[in-house]
């Protein structure tokens, strides 16, 4: 064959590829209208259909207007990404029939099944630091008894490429109910962001075997756990592996730990940083491992958190088995717990008032033990804090720093942002704790004082209750050993979450490389 044939027959190849990219754009998807009382066919919002459809379109997308539309189960074979966005006033697809009230308000749900993979379910609107429980533009809120293995967002086994935005769910603490529950194993990609899940009697997240995913500036609180149903932030079994947590709030949590393996639970590589974790009569991470409890946590990065009113028999981060975990650059205060040891490699922690009660009058010192383990440990001897009255919500109060701290450790690249985008060390200091000492911006939420947030607490804000209560947990039980706790059963459980990669970026990468390509190709022909 001739140069030029070859060259021929390379630029059809490119073009057929470049074609198909093109093809593959969401640009030429179409879009569909869903708003409830409405009877059209969805082409546009006057003709809107009431509610998702059973059956929908891969590669659409579906605005969905404020209104009530009971549970749904995404279930449409396929692989293009299928996209459920909350109509807003500045992205709603056509105006043809649109009114102001479609994009105010929430769109509710009573409940999502998501048993195919490639979905984005997006609120559009609320979560995040300054609006951690407001402004969400969907809503799952469930209110009926559950039987026990009921979830506010399922995944079927082996779902992927799962992303939840700005949902606001919650159910009661009567009805058992986890948040995010993917237990039958092959979960991959979820990706949860600028989410609020409270109020369950379960977990938040019920994970088995899921891989490479994403929890990230949300809101997770109030959960219930009792000796009979045992709960916690999330619970693992099976192999949970590259799981990054980073820029959330874990609020009052209570069970086994807020993050527990449970039963046969192994963690690998997972990220945990910048978060903000307060009020828990549990520790950050417990993995057990002995008897039936057969644990294991391997190369955790826990770094750059701030742990606050642990009132916990191990308050620190306790892991049986396992190697390679590390934590470092915490700050860790006002916790009252029996013990503040913290597993694996740790080292730059910040410690201050952080008391033993149980047993000890008047109360222990905690922190001498836990400085004299680290070669580079802070001390604390008064709030770091910008404002924070030592018992309040962390969504109602700013943990941004008074001062730097002493100089952390330099960590790799990927923990070097705070949950606002500060740089960590950009300032020659790379501070401990989640907030990065710099600029004041995006502050309490004030929404938060008005949703009831803080009414589970034993004292009131400002009076002091959480520096002197810390013998007695969250619901006035007295703080005892459970080193011995097991956990859920595998068979039951919750979990909650969403997925992500929409790999549009990689797209459209290789579509400039392959027009470069035809370009080239054709600059060089005859
Ligand atoms: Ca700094």
């Amino acid at each position: 064959m001739s140069q030029r044939g070859l060259l021929g027959q390379g630029c059809v190849s490119v073009l057929v590829v470049v074609v198909a990219a093109l093809g593959a754009r969401p640009a030429l998807a179409a879009d569909h209208y869903v708003r409830a009382g409405a009877s059209g066919n969805g082409a546009d919002w006057t003709n809107a259909l009431p509610s998702l459809p059973p059956t929908l379109v891969r590669g659409d997308t579906y605005f969905v207007a404020a209104g009530s539309y009971g549970a749904y189960a995404f279930n449409t074979p396929g692989s293009a990404t299928i996209t459920i966005k909350r109509a807003t006033a500045s992205d709603h697809g056509t105006g043809a029939g649109w009114q102001a009230a479609y994009g105010t308000g929430v769109a509710s749900f009573t409940g999502i099944s998501i048993e195919a993979s490639n979905l984005v379910f997006d609120g559009q609107t609320g979560g995040g630091p300054g609006s951690w429980k407001t402004g969400h533009g969907f809503e799952i809120y469930d209110s009926s008894a559950g039987s026990g293995g009921s979830a506010l967002v399922s995944l079927a086994a082996g779902v992927g490429n799962v992303t939840l935005r700005h949902l606001h769910a919650h159910a009661t603490l009567d009805t058992k109910t986890a948040g995010v529950k993917g237990t039958l194993g092959g979960n991959h990609h979820i990706a949860v962001s600028y989410c609020y899940f409270h109020t369950l009697f379960g977990v938040h997240f019920h994970m088995n075997g899921w891989t490479d995913s994403l929890i990230e500036y949300s809101y997770f609180a109030e959960n219930k756990s009792t000796a009979e149903w045992h709960s916690e932030g999330i619970s693992y079994i099976g192999t949970v592996a590259d799981l990054t947590i980073r820029y959330n709030i874990w609020y009052d949590i209570e069970g086994t730990a807020i993050f527990a393996g449970v039963n046969n639970g192994l963690a690998k590589r997972w990220k945990i940083y910048g978060n903000l974790l307060s009020l828990a009569d549990c520790p950050p991470i417990a993995v057990y491992h002995g008897g039936t409890n057969l644990n294991g946590m391997e190369d955790l990065a826990f770094h750059n958190n701030t742990i606050t009113r642990i009132s916990a028999s191990q308050g620190g981060i306790y892991i049986e088995a396992g190697s390679g975990n590390q934590a470092k650059n915490n700050i860790w205060f006002t916790n009252r717990s029996n013990t503040l040891a913290i597993a694996g490699d740790h080292d730059y922690n910040w410690f201050g008032d952080n008391l033993r009660i149980d047993g000890c009058s008047p109360p222990c010192d905690l922190d001498p033990a836990a400085l004299a383990a680290e070669a580079h440990a802070e001390h604390g001897t008064a709030s770091p804090f910008v404002a924070w009255d030592g018992v309040t919500d962390p969504a109602s109060a700013d943990h941004h720093l008074k001062a730097p701290t002493m100089a952390g450790a330099s960590l790799a690249a990927e923990f070097s942002k705070d949950m606002f985008g500060n740089t960590r060390g950009a300032d020659g200091v790379w501070d401990r704790g989640a907030v990065e000492y710099g600029p004041l911006a995006p502050q309490p939420d004030a929404s938060a004082l008005q949703d009831g947030g803080a009414s589970r607490e034993a004292g009131s804000p400002g009076d002091g209750a959480g520096k002197q209560d810390g013998a007695l947990s969250r619901d006035g039980k007295p703080v005892s050993d459970r080193a011995g706790e097991g956990g859920r059963a595998a068979s039951d459980g919750c979990s909650c979450s969403v997925p992500v990669r929409e790999g549009s970026p990689a797209g459209l990468l290789a579509l400039f490389l392959l027009v470069g390509l035809a370009l080239g190709l054709r600059a060089r022909g005859p």
